[in-house]
């Protein structure tokens, strides 16, 4: 709903493009029924959304300013973000994925040297030219489909030369694309070869080397842990939790993936941003989650691609008011996924999400996630015009249909960047 306010505020002489005769899925409120307002206007000025609501109230401009654009009766939502992908990395591991029709599991393969070590040395000798090469058609394919901010974490060098290099390229990718680019440093994400025997002096050199490095080169703004069985245990995690903070980095972790250690809830106490996957979580884990004021990021295509059977606890995130954010987790080993518009079909049929918090997952619920919702993840004044067209009839079909490309537009920071 539009406010008194909200129209008479409105500044139309900066108005630069006005998008007329459109509906908007605005994913406010949460996201509940999409914060939807049919027959709409939007209008943006430099870069941000500067008036939206019902076209009926649309207050008077000058036309002969302002661009204006016929939306044909299309649905507008902001543009689509990925909270959570590992989408830099060198070479593939199709082979492991025909191991596993074979009848090896993924932990199996992972304790018998494959895994996130085979993708490590894979990106240890890749140049930045070729990752760049590499990632870009990942990049593109989300892109296409509406994404407009996406997370890369680090996690395949696994040392400091190496980390960086990931990362730069990273920041390449943001140069290459209209995409704005999060980057993660996931330093402890495995254990590298050289440090086999010794998890705890690795630690000591994410800790007291990379994290310094990364935080001084500005090469990232958060820091994430693979808690896990086959990651690391709560008191590695805690002392990567803790020079994190002491260097000014948000914090996240991939937590109770394959199994229940509790790291959410330590993530939790150190004010984490986001605990990710989380199949395995507790309910105390949920309530510890909730009370930090957490977001749970639920990886469909990793749950699926791995052929996983425990479900995240989506009635207790839902019970106890946890955000729910929805991401690919782009990567070679265990979702080698690049459509966020199958994240939304799965999130539904494999999570029994609704559509509206679905949409939500890759909209407000992951500007959450990465601690950017005053920036990005709604149609809302003030914040960037990052918006997608779709040519669609209602919200829903973005989670109903799957193969059919319904993007019409894309626009990043009031530039229409994509147009079909
Ligand atoms: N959990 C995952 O699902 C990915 N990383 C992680 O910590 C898997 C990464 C890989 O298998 O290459
Ligand atoms: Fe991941």
């Amino acid at each position: 709903m539009v406010s008194v306010e909200n129209t008479m505020q409105a500044n139309t002489q900066q108005w630069q493009t006005l998008w007329l005769n459109i509906h908007l899925a605005t994913m406010t409120n949460g996201g509940e029924n999409y914060g939807e307002i049919r027959d709409a206007a939007l209008a943006i000025s430099e870069g941000k959304i500067a008036w939206f609501g019902k076209q009926s109230e649309l207050p008077e401009y000058d036309s002969s300013k302002v661009e204006v654009i016929d939306g044909q009766g299309k649905w507008l939502t902001p543009g689509l973000i990925d909270c959570h992908t590992h989408l830099v990395y060198g070479g593939n591991r199709a082979n492991e994925f025909e191991m596993r029709l074979q009848g090896k599991s993924y932990q199996e393969i992972a304790e018998a040297g494959g895994g996130i070590v085979s993708t490590v040395k894979a990106t240890r000798l890749a140049s930045k030219a070729e990752l760049l090469a590499s990632a870009l058609p990942r990049l593109t394919a989300l892109h296409q489909q509406g994404v407009t901010t996406v997370e890369i974490k680090s996690g395949y060098g696994l040392d400091i030369e190496n980390e960086i290099k990931m990362l730069e390229v990273a920041g390449e990718l943001a140069k290459q694309l209209p995409v704005t680019v999060k980057r993660t440093f996931l330093g402890a994400h495995a254990l590298p070869v050289e440090y086999k025997d010794d998890a705890n002096a690795y630690i000591k050199l994410v800790c007291d080397e990379m994290i310094p490095t990364i935080a001084k080169q500005k090469l990232a703004d958060t820091v994430d842990v693979f808690c896990e069985n086959i990651g690391f245990d709560l008191t590695q995690t805690e002392k990567v939790f803790i020079a994190a903070k002491q260097h000014g980095f948000a914090i996240k972790a991939h937590a109770e993936q394959l199994s229940d250690l509790g790291g959410s809830e330590l993530a939790a106490k150190y004010k984490a941003l986001s605990s990710d996957h989380v199949e395995f979580l507790s309910e105390a884990g949920v309530k510890a989650m909730s009370a930090a004021n957490m977001t749970a990021v639920l990886l469909p295509g990793a749950f699926y691609f791995l052929r996983e059977t425990q479900l995240p606890p989506i009635e207790l995130l839902r019970k106890h008011k946890v955000a729910m954010a929805i991401a690919t987790d782009a990567n070679p080993g265990s979702s080698p996924i690049c459509s966020l518009l199958l994240m939304l079909n799965m999130a539904c049929t494999i999570f029994r999400l609704t559509p509206s918090e679905a949409l939500a997952g890759v909209t407000s619920q992951a500007a959450k996630a990465l601690g950017i919702s005053k920036q990005k993840g709604q149609l809302a004044i003030g914040l960037d015009a990052d918006i997608a067209v779709w040519n669609i009839t209602q919200p829903a079909e973005l989670c109903y249909q799957f193969g059919v490309n319904p993007l019409s537009a894309l626009i990043k920071k009031g530039k229409l960047v994509i147009s079909k």
